[in-house]
């Protein structure tokens, strides 16, 4: 695969994603509807993307139908989130995606029931594919622990109710379940809807620990105002993190390098960590 090739999979998996989306979410007959569609209309679909790459690269074939959307359902919980953090009471932003946030442009009582609309219509959607295939079931019950109490809610709690000084275990904790949840979800679940064994569900866990992590490092690397926000750059220099970046990368190769076809997440890694947004 040539980084071309690569680049090409992934607009093109974009492409596909966008499409499904549309079709779940355009029919507008309120508001509500409105602002859900407002909210997952845009963003890069990383997660889906890994995810339905993950499936390619186990099953030696394409994805189909249902494997897509077990895909966006993990793009309707990315997206509640983004919602859901953006609000007054959490990081109170106005702005996303270079558009005005939900809850601007809505009002607060519409942003929070579109989060909690896509929270529940991934649960729904999932729990549709898995009343005829318990590996499904699986894939479920894990993206919800990535997703839950102690995965990617606890992340956003100790992201908030932060001390006013912390060290560097404590922001690579908030990272793991905060960002790497969703990433480690997407692999999992992957792995876990076709019914692979132990070893390969470890070694696409680790592998997802590490993409997030690095991607929420990058993440780090191009904010500009990071005094106010739980950053790296907060408890250790840019050369460093530059330096936690690379070994991240690293562990995340060593994870997925005894994979069969593994060249679109091998160029994934490098992408996510050299990104510009
Ligand atoms: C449970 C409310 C709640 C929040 C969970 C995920 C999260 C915590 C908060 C979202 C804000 C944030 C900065 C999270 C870190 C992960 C991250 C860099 C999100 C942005 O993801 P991208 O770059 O976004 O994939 P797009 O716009 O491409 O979808």
């Amino acid at each position: 695969m040539t980084k071309e090739d690569f680049l090409k999979l992934l607009a093109d998996d974009k492409k596909i994603i966008d499409k499904r989306i549309e079709e779940f979410f355009s029919k507008q007959e309120n508001r509500l509807d409105q602002a859900v569609y407002y909210a997952i209309d845009g963003g890069k679909r990383i997660r889906p993307i890994v995810f339905l790459e993950t499936i390619k690269m186990l099953r030696g074939q394409d994805f189909n139908l249902i494997d897509l959307d077990l895909a966006i359902s993990l793009e309707m919980i990315h997206a509640y989130s983004l919602i859901h953090d953006d609000m007054p009471s959490m990081d109170n932003d106005d702005f996303r995606r270079g558009k005005e946030t939900v809850h601007k442009k809505y009002g607060e009582s519409i942003a929070l029931l579109a989060g909690d609309y896509l929270l529940n219509t991934a649960y729904e959607n999932i729990f549709k594919q898995a009343i005829n295939d318990l590996n499904i079931g699986k894939a479920g019950y894990y993206m919800a622990k990535c997703a839950g109490k102690n995965g990617m809610i606890d992340g956003q709690y100790y992201d908030i109710f932060k001390k006013t000084s912390y060290d560097l275990s404590y922001v690579l904790k908030v990272y793991e379940k905060k960002t790497a949840g969703l990433f480690m979800a997407a692999l999992v679940a992957a792995g876990l809807s076709l019914g692979k064994d132990c070893d390969t569900i470890l070694k696409l866990k680790t592998y997802g620990k590490y993409l997030g992590l690095s991607f929420q490092l990058q993440d780090d690397l191009l904010e500009t105002e990071t005094e106010d926000e739980l950053n790296i750059l907060n408890v250790i220099s840019k050369d460093k993190a530059k330096e936690y970046l690379a070994k991240f990368n690293q562990e995340a190769k060593e994870a997925v390098k005894n994979f069969d076809k593994n060249d679109f997440h091998v160029f994934l890694i490098d992408y996510l960590s050299t990104r510009t947004n």
